[in-house]
């Protein structure tokens, strides 16, 4: 990554640590820009600041547990106050694809046990119409082929273009933490992010996909011109 893509990760993490209060239940993303909103906050942990935070993913846990930044579970704390997560792409109406770091799962379930969430980007994230990434779907291992085939049968009649993707790591199937397998699925566009929600939640052999709608309310997006404030 240039140092100029980290600090504009930085600068968008920094905007949203400026939402966080003390005593705040934090739900704490996962990726290369919520990881620096990790390293922000523990600055103002070590400061004095009072947050718990529920990590979305065993890396993120593994990096506040480094640096000092206060863990609890959503067991112990089920109602939180703001999360805060990078994306994969922002579309209209603060419509997200996420889980291109493969922590979907968790992700959407801290997300919506949250009052808010915030998502800090990159400028590079912002686009017209969802679906240039390729669209991360969790599902369980059993019955692999006949959910994959599901999913292309519903897939193909809402502008599904490329193959589905089960996603590898070192030659091996990637596992989440949670224990599903990724497909990933290039549509180009997704022009029905609701249709295609419906479609994939109807499928049971899919856990989750990465299509999170209406669960962010602001976007921090770093650019050229500094950081600017998104609505839904
Ligand atoms: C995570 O943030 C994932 O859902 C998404 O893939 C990732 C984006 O990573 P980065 O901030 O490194 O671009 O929430």
């Amino acid at each position: 990554m240039s140092e100029d893509m980290r600090e504009l990760k930085i600068e968008a993490a920094r905007a949203a640590l400026g939402q966080v209060t003390d005593g705040m239940r934090l739900g704490i993303g996962t990726g290369s820009t919520a990881e620096e909103f990790v390293r922000l906050l523990a600055e103002r942990v070590e400061n004095g600041f009072s947050v718990i935070g529920v990590p979305t993913s065993e890396r993120t846990a593994r990096l506040c547990l480094e640096l000092g930044v206060p863990l609890t579970t959503l067991d112990d704390t089920p109602a939180l106050d703001l999360t805060i997560d990078g994306a994969d792409e922002i579309g209209p109406g603060l419509s997200l694809v996420k889980g291109g770091g493969g922590a979907l799962l968790r992700e959407k379930i801290v997300a919506a046990a949250s009052a808010r969430m915030i998502v800090i980007a990159d400028k590079s994230k912002m686009v017209e119409t969802l679906g240039q990434f390729p669209l991360p779907i969790e599902v369980n291992a059993f019955g692999l082929r006949a959910t994959v085939l599901a999913i292309e049968g519903v897939a193909r009649e809402l502008g599904l273009k490329g193959p589905l993707a089960i996603r590898e790591k070192a030659g091996e199937s990637f596992v989440t933490d949670g224990g599903h397998l990724i497909v990933d699925a290039s549509f180009g566009r997704i022009p029905d992010p609701r249709a295609l929600a419906n479609a994939l939640n109807a499928i049971p052999g899919v856990v989750e996909h990465g299509l999170f709608l209406d669960l962010a309310d602001t976007a921090y997006i770093a650019g050229d011109g500094g950081v600017r404030a998104v609505g839904a």
